[in-house]
């Protein structure tokens, strides 16, 4: 908006009008000046170029220093005027010359700048090259009257979570080098002091290196997390904490089901060492239908299942045998059978991984019915059949396979 309406040959045009109002964009300096500006901007996902819902940042301080690097302005990113978006800023009544900017980040933060000159696009870039010392652009020169409003800065927060979801196929809780990434899990950020869900990635291809399970959580304001992942079907978590930090699972339930412990992330720090270990069923044995050798587990237990079972065959926690055998049951051929007879107040509740309740059954047995139930058409899974007289119980986890 602002220009300069004075010509070089030192007049302007007439104005006829005559008004109340301050024609500001009329300059009567001896030598046109110039405008600089305009933008800092968090670079979200770090790739130098302004998107769409990238804000602004305020509170940087931005200088402007001439080619004998005497500090010319100085400004801070603020709101803009117009507008209102943060991230603005502007020095305005410039003499036409040769510049460099300089930018003071909000310190202690861990904030970095973006690569420059991404894309072709120089209103959408980011400037800072470091050419003239760290948080610099190269010397550009203002013309007379000119307006400038393309040097930008681009800046992210050099803090990161990350960054590895892998399939354990020997089940040792350790990264091996014959053992692959798994991608297509969904994994959450969590801010350990609020509690609030932050982010949410899903694993995939890692750009840098082509391998699978990736995922990354960057851009990240310095301060005490955690990661929840949502449950594959099919795979259930290794056993945590196994071997150093590099090669170990970091899932432990520490802050609730299939979650992390809390990782303290300071400023430019890249915590990649929060890893998923994954077992699939079929890896632990799990591909036989309707077994009842298969590891039963506590209906308490199925919101968090023990994952650090002495039996490294089953990371699910030992079946819990009603001690009176008033009630027992094997899962065959996608029916329940009832062992034996069992009292009148018998309830059965099957269960999936997740502790959510598929199926409640009262058992008003009699000589007239039969003792077994058909389970409904479940998906191939792990699923968990509890059965309770009174305040007793005992469990059996099976796996519901297609055949
Ligand atoms: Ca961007
Ligand atoms: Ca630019
Ligand atoms: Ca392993
Ligand atoms: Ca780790």
């Amino acid at each position: 908006m602002v220009d300069s309406d004075v010509q070089s040959l030192g007049y302007t045009s007439t104005i006829f009008y005559i008004s109340q109002t301050n024609d500001l964009s009329v300059d009567l300096g001896l030598v046109p000046k110039g405008t600089i500006g305009d933008f800092v901007w968090n670079d979200q996902d770090l790739d130098g170029i302004q998107d769409k819902n990238e804000p602004g940042i305020n509170g940087f301080t931005i200088q402007l220093l001439n080619k004998n690097n005497v500090v010319v302005d100085q400004v801070i990113s603020s709101n803009n005027l117009n507008t209102g978006e943060a991230g603005w800023y502007e020095f305005q009544s410039v003499s036409p010359g040769e510049y460099y900017i300089k930018i003071f980040p909000i310190s202690n933060k861990g904030y970095k700048h973006s690569n420059p000159y991404a894309g072709k696009n120089d209103q959408l870039d980011s400037d800072i090259t470091d050419q003239n010392g760290s948080n610099t652009t190269a010397f550009f020169t203002l013309g007379i009257g000119a307006y400038l409003s393309s040097i930008d800065a681009g800046y992210f927060l050099n803090n990161a979570i990350g960054n590895y979801v892998w399939r354990d196929i020997n089940l040792n809780g350790m990264q091996d080098p014959n053992e692959t990434g798994v991608n297509g899990v969904v994994i959450s950020l969590y801010d350990a002091v609020s509690r609030n869900k932050i982010a949410e990635t899903v694993s995939k291809l890692n750009p840098y290196d082509g391998t699978n399970g990736f995922y990354y959580f960057n851009n990240l304001v310095a301060g005490s997390y955690y990661i929840q992942v949502s449950r594959p079907l099919l795979f259930y978590f290794t056993i945590p904490g196994v071997g150093s930090e590099d090669v170990d699972s970091d899932i432990d339930g520490s802050n609730g089901r299939w979650t992390s412990a809390t990782m303290y992330i300071s400023p430019n720090t890249n915590y990649l060492l929060c890893d998923v270990g994954l077992r699939n069923y079929s890896d632990e044995g799990f591909n036989a239908m309707a077994s009842d050798e298969l590891i039963g587990d506590d209906a308490n237990a199925l919101l968090m299942p023990s994952l650090t079972n002495n039996n490294p065959q089953h990371n699910i926690s030992k079946s819990e045998t009603m001690k009176s055998k008033v009630i027992d049951f094997n899962i065959v051929n996608k029916q329940i059978q009832i062992v034996n007879r069992p009292p009148l107040n018998a309830e059965f509740e099957l269960y999936d991984l997740t502790g959510r309740l598929i199926l409640r059954q009262s058992m008003p047995f009699d000589e007239n019915i039969p003792n077994f139930f058909d389970l409904p058409l479940l998906s191939p899974e792990i699923y968990i059949m509890v059965g309770r007289v009174g305040n007793e119980k005992c469990s059996k986890t099976f796996y519901y396979g297609n055949h």
